[in-house]
């Protein structure tokens, strides 16, 4: 055991991290798993495999990526911040891509040297982690690819491209036939970058290997998530929001494995009436910014409240799973035209108009049978706190109950949430 840790703190240390202030970082974030997820009650048993994700998360994975690495069974490590970036393509050029979004406040006072202080906690903390060089993830990524998403991200990338190597893509804001076609360009523009940065050619075979690889891991997730429209719900909203996270960082073959094994277990507990919360638990669609590790604040509140989350409708959610790219294209052209259709259709509040989000809020509340709708943005962003007029209207017209929620990383605000959330989960 003692010989495991010194090789980790050795991995860390090889990887330029800054090992005594990592090792508080995880001190941290160990407790607040203990605390927010193993005192749930009643969790499926497969959620065993959560646990140990959860617990190689900054090591075991880590090794595993970096040896493959080595050992020349990956040629790269890509990191990203955002669904627009296809990790498809990633695959196919024979990289491993992981998500760097971080869930955490770290190192703030540095990170508002280069940012302004009301700028939104994911990017402060993505700094942040970057000047404190305690995120293995961003510290073993060989390539960063931004997008141009919100203004936020896009000017921190700016500062972020001065201290590891990156490459940021385009993101149309509004769909028509023109932008299509950019953005189609500009998937042929990053599957190129991706063969030059990996060496290796994406071919008709790598490409739809890695299409029914991606595939296959949403289908599990869907399976999943159909589980939770059965009252009592079989799983928390927590260990869903977990599994999740876990599709942005676990290898992809083994994670698609212990999702169906988890779907297969709540399929039975949802035949017979077995769930994490007692039946009639109010039920509540969670909708708007992502929530990265270790951002399980307001799922935890919510269900020490005793509601229960059963379907999240953002880019931790449906809209990572929902649409895949279909698998029968001929060419590589074909496939990455496939590829760029399937990723312009992320309802992302980047986009105007966005009537299709509100429309998938609207369909999840009814499939899920949901007693009301939580709206949460990220305090500063603009994007996701502007919608929520429009989100507001259109849930409420259809008869369904609504609270926005605007919030960050910090624990301040613990308290008055709690207070909220209780009296809407009472009046739901
Ligand atoms: S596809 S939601 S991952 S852009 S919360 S950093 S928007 S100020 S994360 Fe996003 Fe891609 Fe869209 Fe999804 Fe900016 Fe808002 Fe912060 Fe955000």
């Amino acid at each position: 055991m003692v010989q495991e840790e010194q090789d980790f703190n050795k991995m860390w240390s090889d990887l330029g991290m800054d090992v005594a202030a990592h090792n508080s970082l995880l001190d941290a974030v160990g407790q607040m798993y203990e605390t927010v997820f193993l005192t749930q009650k009643n969790r499926p048993k497969s959620t065993t495999y959560l646990d140990n994700f959860a617990n190689n998360l900054h090591s075991g994975r880590i090794r595993e990526m970096v040896d493959a690495r080595k050992d020349g069974k990956t040629k790269k490590i890509i990191g990203s911040f955002c669904l627009y970036v296809p990790e498809e393509i990633v695959i196919a050029a024979g990289g491993i891509e992981v998500g760097l979004c971080a869930g955490a406040n770290w190192n703030t006072d540095e990170a508002e040297r280069y940012i302004p202080r009301n700028t939104c906690p994911l990017i402060k903390g993505f700094m942040g982690f970057k000047l404190g060089r305690v995120c293995p993830y961003i510290e073993s990524a060989d390539l960063v690819v931004g997008e141009n998403t919100c203004d936020g991200k896009k000017k921190a990338y700016e500062q972020f491209s001065k201290m590891k190597p990156m490459y940021v893509m385009d993101v149309p804001h509004v769909r028509n036939n023109n932008t299509k076609e950019i953005w189609r360009q500009e998937i042929y523009r990053f599957a190129e970058k991706m063969e030059d940065e990996t060496g290796q050619k994406i071919t008709l075979e790598s490409l739809s290997r890695a299409i029914k690889l991606v595939n296959d891991k949403r289908r599990a997730l869907q399976r999943l998530s159909m589980t939770r429209a059965a009252d009592p719900a079989p799983i928390s909203g927590l260990d869903s929001l977990l599994t999740i996270q876990a599709a942005f960082m676990d290898d992809s073959a083994r994670l698609t494995q212990a999702i169906n094994a988890l779907a297969a277990e709540c399929e039975e507990r949802a035949a017979t009436g077995v769930g994490v919360k007692p039946h009639g638990a109010k039920r509540v669609l969670y909708t708007g910014t992502p929530m990265a590790v270790p951002n399980w604040k307001l799922f935890n509140i919510i269900e020490k409240c005793g509601g229960v989350v059963v379907g999240e409708e953002c880019c931790t959610g449906s809209r990572y799973y929902k649409d895949l790219v279909p698998e029968d294209g001929k060419t590589v052209e074909e496939m990455l035209d496939a590829i760029a259709d399937r990723y312009l259709n992320i309802h992302c509040a980047i986009f105007t108009p966005n009537q299709d989000r509100r429309d998938d809020v609207i369909s999840m509340a009814h499939r899920l049978h949901v007693n009301g709708v939580i709206d949460c943005s990220l305090q500063f962003c603009t994007l996701y706190d502007m919608e929520s007029f429009s989100m507001e209207e259109a849930v409420q017209k259809a008869g369904i109950p609504y609270m926005h929620i605007s919030t960050d990383y910090s624990t301040e605000d613990e308290g008055q949430l709690k207070t909220r959330v209780e009296a809407f989960l009472e009046m739901i």
